[in-house]
């Protein structure tokens, strides 16, 4: 099949490029760098080094006689969209090209604005142009579990049946999401649900939960080809960051209580999924969502995970309940079903000790890379701005 990854230079993009390369797909890459831009302003390096695209592409190649073709351009700039999908003429459009942080989101109002425009536009010019060039193409849309919040009740996969005053309906299911980030992408889901039934395009809405993991096995094939792993506050996920600092010496940051109960997937089964929503596509006209994860945990007993697996390795690792920086339930019910992945043959790589383990054994080899001044919480969700006075004075 032909394949369009937008955001291949990303944490997940780069590793689902190579990932369905190694399957013989005819895979393209699109992305405009504006993550490694946002990394330097905020001085938010990942990792471990990671190479050019370009840099990247040619050592895949080396190491495997396969090309990625790739397209260096925004998603905000319309006719280059349209020339991408007229040129490449993809089956199927795997779209990560957004801003993926919610802390980066609620920074300020520059990082809020641009967070939905960005991610929103993006998304509608891909609409648009698939609907001109390849209104056959499937597009496999990566959503967030964050859309639906966390309700008393249990979360289906999409849509609920909900019976009211005698009727009954199946209807999208209620979207409480947690920050302007998850806010864009339910607007997101709501535009690609509608132009699926006005225009008859197709997509899956994968509704991942949060990924952990440092390699895949296609990256582990040549150190040039290492993913954009972070530990920071606003690109760095829970678990990758509990594992860095343990590393680092650094109290585990579990925010509040730690009861907030998440469901995860290792980065190796976002692939797979990826790939098989790919091979079993919606008829034209379907928007449908899929619950991306594989387990659930709350926040303290990772953290709990992460310091057992430590102490193995000699390292001594307190956990710090800071302050939670977040608006957030810190207990509360949580139930999202997630059968529809399985039922496609998902085999699901659920968290070891001995993944736990490997993660910080990789991580340890990188320590010297690791900015402590990056980690620990400022970005808030709550309270009122502080603005400067001309006498300088906070008002
Ligand atoms: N948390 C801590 N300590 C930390 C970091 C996070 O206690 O040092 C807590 C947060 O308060 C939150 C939970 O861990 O309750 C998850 O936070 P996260 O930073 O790991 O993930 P989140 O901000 O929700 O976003 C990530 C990805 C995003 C994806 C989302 C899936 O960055 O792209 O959409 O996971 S989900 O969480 O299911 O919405």
């Amino acid at each position: 099949m032909r394949i369009l990854v937008l955001g291949g230079d990303g944490y997940l993009g780069w590793p689902t490029a190579m990932y369905l390369s190694a399957r013989d797909h005819d895979v393209a890459v699109l992305d405009n760098f504006a993550k490694r831009a946002w990394e330097r302003e905020l001085r938010a390096q990942p990792l471990m080094p990671v190479r050019e695209l370009t840099e990247r592409v040619r050592i895949w190649r080396e190491v495997t006689d396969r090309q990625i073709a790739s397209f260096i351009g925004d998603l905000c700039d319309y006719e280059f969209v349209r020339s991408v999908l007229h040129e490449f003429r993809p089956d199927a459009i795997v779209h990560y090209g957004e801003q993926p942080s919610a802390p980066f989101s609620m920074i300020d109002q520059h990082r809020c604005v641009m967070t939905q425009v960005n991610n929103i536009s993006g998304t509608l010019n891909v609409l648009w142009a698939m609907r001109e060039h390849v209104p056959a193409a499937h597009l496999v849309k990566l959503g967030t579990m964050g859309e639906y919040g966390t309700p008393n009740i249990d979360i289906e996969e999409g849509f609920i049946e909900i019976e009211h005053k005698g009727r009954k309906d199946i209807l999208p299911y209620p979207k409480q999401a947690g920050s302007f980030y998850h806010l864009s992408k339910v607007h997101d889901s709501n535009n690609i649900m509608f132009v699926c039934k006005v225009w008859k395009l197709r997509s899956t809405d994968l509704n991942q939960g949060v990924v952990y993991g440092v390699a895949t096995d296609e990256s582990e094939r040549h150190e040039g080809l290492a993913t954009s792993f972070h530990y920071d506050e606003v690109f760095g996920t829970a678990l990758n960051r509990f594992c860095v600092q343990a590393v680092a010496g650094i109290p585990l940051t579990v925010y509040g209580k730690g009861g907030q109960t998440r469901g995860f997937l290792n980065i190796r089964d976002t692939l797979r999924c990826v790939e098989l929503a790919i091979l079993n596509p919606p008829p034209a006209g379907e928007y449908r969502a899929f619950n991306q994860f594989t387990e659930m945990f709350n926040v303290l007993q990772l953290a709990k995970t992460v310091q057992q697996q430590a102490r193995k390795l000699g390292l001594q690792v307190d956990i710090n309940h800071l302050p939670n920086p977040r608006v957030e339930a810190e207990e509360h019910y949580y139930n999202p079903r997630h059968d529809r992945l399985l039922q496609l043959g998902l085999q699901p790589r659920l968290l070891s000790d001995e993944l736990v383990e490997s993660m910080l054994v990789t991580i340890r080899k990188h320590a010297g890379r690791i900015h402590h001044e990056v980690v620990l919480p400022r970005v808030k969700w709550a309270g009122v701005l502080e603005t400067k006075r001309q006498d300088g004075a906070s008002s």
